[in-house]
């Protein structure tokens, strides 16, 4: 079994309504595909979510594609994808940062070797230890009555009853008075939590912290700057309710300086920030080690990128914070023929071959760009 090629494929997913970050709204969602093909024509195909062009982060979409077709698949053709760990080891040494572009051509090997042993790759990662797990919704219309009606209509239909509030647009005082609101609504039957997507500086997120831990928020999500630890340490320090590092957590290494100096008492995982399905299991270890409560993290994946992240969580023991692994409720359309399933609170993890998901080649073709 030899990878014979690697193609990356951009795609535009229109979302079922705007989704508001602190940086950034969202009307259509940009995932990138990756196919690996070995020599026999066997596939394995992965995803991964970029938010809002260079806003969220530095892997864009357009990098991503260049980065992987110029400088990653040379050194993945001719290699055999059993030795996916191996190759991604190689890859590190020629190859600095680029976590997404990374952690999809990692992915779309896993796929690959688990459908050509017909297993779920989570067979590949230890063995699945849940068979489902607790799935956030995020709350982010933009307006507090419509974030209320649909956090009521979620609970209802038992889809979810763990919310996290986007906040961090706009005057920081109206952000804490809309989360008053939502958890006056809906408190007493959900877990309200909020991702300032680091829009804080630490005077500010003091103030607001206060009142947001006065009003029942069970967990604050990066607050501050990215590069602000220290500041997030003092936070940390001085508050009850959980500090979760997101944006200022991406490599091993700054999971171990994170842990070291509590800039933060909690992880947001995400496969795509941490470059791969296996540094992300040592970025639990960490976590495992210092006793640090875990998030299964999202970049708003459609199914195949969910399918992927729900089937590594899967062989993680913990998840202090449950998941938020919600993306393919919030597109439109759906790029497999197959989908997720939600009951009762939970995502279920979805078995194999691979990931379990069947590309829709039609769709595929109809949101790439360029095809
Ligand atoms: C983030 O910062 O965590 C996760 C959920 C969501 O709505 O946005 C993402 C990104
Ligand atoms: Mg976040």
């Amino acid at each position: 079994m030899k990878i014979r090629s690697v193609d990356v494929y951009i795609i535009d997913l229109p979302t079922i309504r705007p989704h508001q970050l602190a940086m950034h709204t969202i009307v259509e969602q940009t995932i990138i595909l990756a196919r690996v093909m070995d020599e026999e024509g066997a596939e394995g195909w992965s995803e991964v979510a970029t938010i809002g062009g260079a806003s969220y982060g530095e892997g864009t979409p357009e990098a991503i594609k260049v980065n992987i077709d110029t400088y990653i698949a040379p050194l993945i053709i001719g290699k055999n994808p059993v030795h996916y760990d191996k190759i991604m080891h190689e890859v590190s040494l020629n190859v600095r940062g680029n976590n997404f572009a990374k952690a999809v051509v990692e992915s779309a090997m896993v796929d690959l070797v688990a459908r050509r042993r017909n297993i779920p790759a989570y067979e590949l990662f230890g063995g699945q230890i849940h068979k489902s797990l607790p799935v956030a919704w995020t709350l982010a219309s933009g307006d507090t009555n419509k974030d209320i009606e649909e956090a009521k209509e979620s609970l209802h239909q038992k889809r979810h009853n763990i919310f996290k509030l986007k906040i961090g647009k706009g005057n920081p005082y109206k952000n804490v008075e809309h989360v008053l609101k939502i958890i006056e609504a809906v408190g007493d039957q959900a877990r309200i939590t909020v991702d300032v997507n680091q829009a804080w500086d630490e005077t500010t997120a003091t103030y607001c912290i206060e009142a947001l831990q006065e009003g029942g928020v069970s967990m604050v999500e990066q607050p501050l700057p990215a590069w602000d630890n220290e500041g997030m340490s003092r936070l940390t320090d001085r508050f009850k309710v959980p500090i979760m590092a997101d944006e200022s957590l991406n490599s091993l290494q700054d999971s171990f300086q994170i842990a070291k100096h509590r800039a933060g008492n909690s992880f947001a995982l995400k496969i795509c920030k941490h470059g791969g399905m296996t540094q992300t299991k040592k970025v639990a270890a960490i976590a495992e080690g210092v006793g640090f409560g875990l998030y299964g993290g999202t970049m708003i994946e459609s199914s195949l990128g969910t399918a992927i992240c729900a089937q590594l969580y899967s062989t993680i023991p913990k998840f202090e914070f449950g998941t938020e692994l919600f993306g393919p409720l919030l597109f439109k359309e759906n790029i497999t023929l197959n989908e997720i399933k939600y009951e009762n609170f939970e995502i279920i993890i979805p078995d194999g071959p691979g990931f379990g998901m069947e590309i829709d080649m039609e769709k595929v073709k109809h949101f790439s760009r360029g095809l």
